[in-house]
């Protein structure tokens, strides 16, 4: 039978490809570390490979919208920094074929790729390009002022903003409860009572959400709608 309630089922797509990024609050920490979990494991059952999820945190939710665009942005400058020196790479090889090995071919490329022998490298497996889609989390917990409201309105349209001007997706994970037990029940953690008690960690729908829209949002690009 079909949910009456929540996301439903999640979709399955191939998250293999993907690079995507978590800008997260730092307030209420507890629950944003079991809904960070939540995305991760959804994201990495679907094939995102660990080295393709980045973390960046900021203090508190109101924060979020200008974190989730200046990373969004910092992705766009390694993209292109990466192709730049994938064409350096290409251009240092390039000469050392024309000038046929000599020891000033040895010189030209090291200083054409400074830093420390290959040998001593790490390999670094992970993707360069612009972030496919930006997960943001916070928690809100409702006090007795108005603080809660303003930043809970502020924060909800600056993320959109943010994904229609950037044109990514950007995944709403901002929780707004009343109380500490529906955070925590909303983060799968056990806290709450009644009602309140353990629930469903929405940072999993989170992870499938972001997944999706990655893998959607790649076929959009191309002119891809749904099964064409
Ligand atoms: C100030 C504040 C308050 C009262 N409550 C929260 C909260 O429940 N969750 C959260 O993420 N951040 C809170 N903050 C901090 C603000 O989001 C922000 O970091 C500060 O006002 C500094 O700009």
């Amino acid at each position: 039978m079909a949910a009456v309630k929540g996301p439903g089922a999640a979709q399955k797509h191939d998250g293999s490809g993907l690079r995507i990024a978590i800008v997260h609050a730092r307030w209420n920490e507890t629950i944003i570390e079991a809904l960070i979990g939540g995305a991760k494991n959804a994201m990495l059952a679907s094939g995102v490979k660990e080295e393709n999820i980045v973390v960046e945190s900021v203090p508190g939710s109101y924060e979020l919208p200008l974190a989730v665009q200046r990373v969004y942005a910092a992705s766009q400058i390694q993209s292109t920094a990466s192709t730049v020196a994938g064409g350096m790479g290409n251009l240092a090889s390039g000469i050392g074929d024309l000038l046929g090995g000599s020891n000033s071919t040895t010189d030209l490329q090291g200083s054409l790729q400074p830093g420390p022998p290959e040998a001593d490298k790490k390999e670094d497996k992970s993707l360069k390009h612009a972030f496919d889609a930006v997960i943001a989390i916070g928690v809100l917990i409702k006090g007795e002022t108005m603080h809660f409201e303003y930043i809970a309105d502020a924060v909800s349209h600056g993320l959109m903003k943010v994904q229609l001007d950037s044109q990514i997706p950007v995944i709403f994970g901002l929780l707004t409860v009343l109380n500490l037990g529906q955070g925590l029940a909303r983060a799968g953690l056990d806290g709450g009572s009644g009602k309140e008690a353990t629930g469903h960690n929405h940072g999993e729908d989170w992870g499938n959400a972001a997944v999706e829209l990655g893998v959607k949002k790649k076929g959009w690009s191309q002119g891809k709608i749904a099964a064409s």
